[in-house]
């Protein structure tokens, strides 16, 4: 026992709350604010699983946690498992009072209604009435909850439920001490955590501990040895029965392989790159689709409200959005609603991504689709989670989960009528900072490489996998072949855009992201026109981890792949899709870093047109082919007359765009010669 109590938050030792060590676990305490999303995605799709959660009357003043109480109103009776939350109204925070528990009961009792549930209260401080009263209510509740599912199940009609839920009023630190040094400790905020310290100096409070330990008399708990009274562990459940040994929450016990259609059927046509456009997500949409209809019990699909916007909506053909709150009879003229839908709108990242983990952590697997700018919305979460799996990787018996997928789109490059507020690719910038074992940052520069980075991410375990793509008309540049081959090698040359081929380049054109794929193509035609001689080699990233080195990441290209990839000495223009300041954290220890120069979002932007903002920020392709004239040293001088062209072609762009509202044609429907 002296073992087990050192352990205790201590170094070396196991958390002070529920962390990924902790058996019958899912759900890390540290970060408030997610309980509830969390038990809603683990009852999702679990008709048996009846999911108790206790909720802090603090962590009901979170923002997640305030969404999260309309998640009632996506639980099917059905097909479903129920939520149980218990509020747990013990008055105080860490240093003071509690909102809910400060309004009238039946201010209180309005609220939780107004959210459609029905609570239940169970108040008061003498532990023996309370554990016989809260054993009655939660009986009350667990046959309301049956009776309710049941019901629907009988009837074979998902309807919108009332379900029970309980609030708890009882004294903060109850059963501890009641005073300590006359200041007021049990029901007062006091009571939070350590109620008695300085254990070593102060006898008084080494007393106070010894006499509130023994007032829940050991003596009769345990025998001489320390063992627990052989009728007492008798009382515990057995087997999976036991809330340590539950398979819910090790999830990967329960997880069945995802059934999946072959990517390559969903691939678009390329006859010669560069040439057409497509919308590079609804190929995506199709696959989803598919997936969707052979997982129907344990696959999901969240997006905040944009799963059409962001060009996914085929899988509405096989399973539409859930929705079980009212309806009207224009909802019938392409609302796309059903009691039975699988994929999963509310506007709240939060809840969505909160049940999505949910999901995910109880052995199931999704999607989630979210606005670029937008997915700062969890930005703590993913922090969160990504430190849940950095953990898990390291306990044998946790089982692999299958991977948490961002597919973050609706970019930055493409924002022309919402503008600056929609305009922020700092999400990767985030996703750096996790642990390598576990983050992946993918940038596909079309529809086949989307398709193809997409199925090797739904097949993965254990990691977030944050794949950028725009949903809007890009070029498109590999068959699905190519595709396979660049994404596998995550990095490579494209020699079509190259023409270095047997010799050392002048110059290396290097890109990640769609937008800026096609800006650097087109630098690299002005080029060619201009300078015929000039030797570039283009390299395209997908995998954005290959930049950094192979001691850094498990994805990292060697020094020597870098090194023969980006030479060891010419200058290489990188036209990046977010911020540049990261691909310099990735490549700052690569040899030929000094010559690396790299254009991105400078956050400079309005409502611009598409090629407005990349002049603005520096990612057009006047831009880049002025800044390739300025790095050749042969073409510093000699090319200033064609620098001095591309200032005008620039400026009279951009005027154009001013005057017309839209790129000039012949910048908008480019095409690769
Ligand atoms: C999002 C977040 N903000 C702040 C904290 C710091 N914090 C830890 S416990 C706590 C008070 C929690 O009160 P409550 O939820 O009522 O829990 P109790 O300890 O009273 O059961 C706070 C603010 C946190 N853990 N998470």
């Amino acid at each position: 026992m002296r073992e087990f109590f050192k352990e205790f938050s201590f170094p070396g030792g196991i958390g002070s709350h529920c962390t990924p060590e902790t058996p019958g676990s899912i759900h890390e305490g540290g970060e408030l604010g997610y309980s509830i999303s969390h038990a809603f995605g683990a009852a999702f799709d679990n008709p048996d699983l009846l999911v108790a959660v206790m909720v802090g009357d603090g962590e009901a003043e979170t923002g997640p946690l305030a969404t999260s109480w309309h998640s009632n109103k996506f639980l099917n009776p059905i097909r479903d498992g129920a939520v149980l939350p218990i509020l747990h109204l013990n008055g105080y925070k860490i240093n003071n009072p509690t909102l809910l528990s400060r309004i009238s009961h039946e201010e209180l009792e309005d609220l939780f209604k107004g959210y459609g549930w029905t609570p239940y209260f169970v108040e008061g401080d003498d532990p023996q009435r309370m554990h016989q009263e809260m054993a009655g209510i939660l009986e009350d509740c667990v046959l309301e909850i049956r009776r309710i599912q049941k019901e629907a199940r009988a009837s074979g009609k998902a309807t919108r439920a009332r379900w029970p839920m309980i609030v708890l009023r009882s004294p903060k630190g109850w059963t501890g001490p009641k005073d300590v040094d006359g200041h007021k400790v049990e029901g007062f905020w006091r009571a939070h955590q350590v109620p008695l310290a300085g254990l070593h100096e102060n006898p008084a409070h080494l007393k106070q501990l010894e006499d509130w330990m023994r007032s829940y008399r050991p003596d009769e708990l345990f025998d001489d040895h320390g063992r627990l009274m052989p009728e007492l562990k008798a009382l515990a459940p057995k087997g999976t029965r036991r809330m340590s040994a539950n398979p819910h929450v090790n999830g990967g016990l329960l997880r069945k392989t995802l059934r999946m259609p072959d990517f390559r059927d969903y691939g678009i046509k390329v006859d010669k790159p560069g040439q057409a456009t497509v919308e590079n997500t609804r190929p995506l949409g199709r696959f989803l689709r598919d997936i969707m209809r052979q997982n129907m019990m344990n696959f999901r699909v969240f997006g905040p409200d944009e799963t059409t916007s962001n060009k996914l909506d085929a899988i509405y053909e096989v399973s539409k959005k859930l929705w079980l709150a009212d309806y009207l009879p224009e909802d019938a003229d392409g609302g796309e609603l059903s009691p039975d839908g699988r994929v999963l709108e509310m506007l709240s990242e939060h809840t969505l991504e909160g049940w999505y983990e949910g999901y995910l952590l109880t052995g199931r697997h999704g999607l989630f689709s979210t606005y670029e700018a937008f997915a700062h919305v969890i930005d703590s979460m993913f922090n969160q989670h990504a430190k849940w799996l950095a953990i898990c990787r390291e306990l044998s018996w946790r089982a692999p989960v299958s991977s948490l997928n961002l597919l973050i789109t609706s970019t930055v490059w493409r924002q022309d009528h919402n503008g600056f507020t929609h305009q922020d690719p700092g999400f990767i910038d985030l996703a750096l900072n996790k642990s390598p074992d576990v983050c992946r940052i993918y940038l596909p520069p079309d529809a086949n490489s989307l398709l193809c980075v997409a199925n090797h991410c739904l097949k993965s375990t254990n990691y977030i996998n944050v794949i950028v793509s725009d949903k809007q008309n890009h070029l498109q540049y590999m068959t699905m072949e190519q595709a396979i081959e660049h994404c596998t090698k995550g990095v490579s040359i494209w020699s079509q855009a190259s023409n270095d081929q047997g010799s050392e380049p002048d110059v290396v054109m290097a890109s990640a992201g769609d937008i800026p794929t096609k800006e650097a193509l087109a630098a690299v035609v002005m080029l060619r026109e201009n300078f015929p001689d000039l030797k570039i080699r283009f390299i395209n990233v997908v995998d954005l981890f290959k930049l950094t080195p192979s001691t850094e990441h498990p994805h990292g290209l060697s020094d020597r792949d870098f090194d023969s990839l980006f030479t060891v000495d010419k200058p290489i223009i990188f036209n990046f899709h977010g911020y540049p300041w990261l691909i310099h954290r990735l490549t700052y220890r690569r040899t030929n870093h000094r010559n690396m120069h790299v254009r991105g979002y400078k956050e400079k932007g309005n409502i611009n047109t598409p090629l407005d903002l990349a002049i603005r920020n520096q990612v057009d392709r006047f831009s880049l082919a002025i800044d390739v004239i300025d790095r050749v040293p042969r073409l510093q001088i000699a090319g200033a007359h064609v620098k001095e062209k591309l200032r005008n072609m620039q400026i009279d762009c951009q005027n154009y765009a001013y005057e017309h509202g839209v790129d000039k044609p012949e910048i908008d429907q480019w095409t690769w010669p």
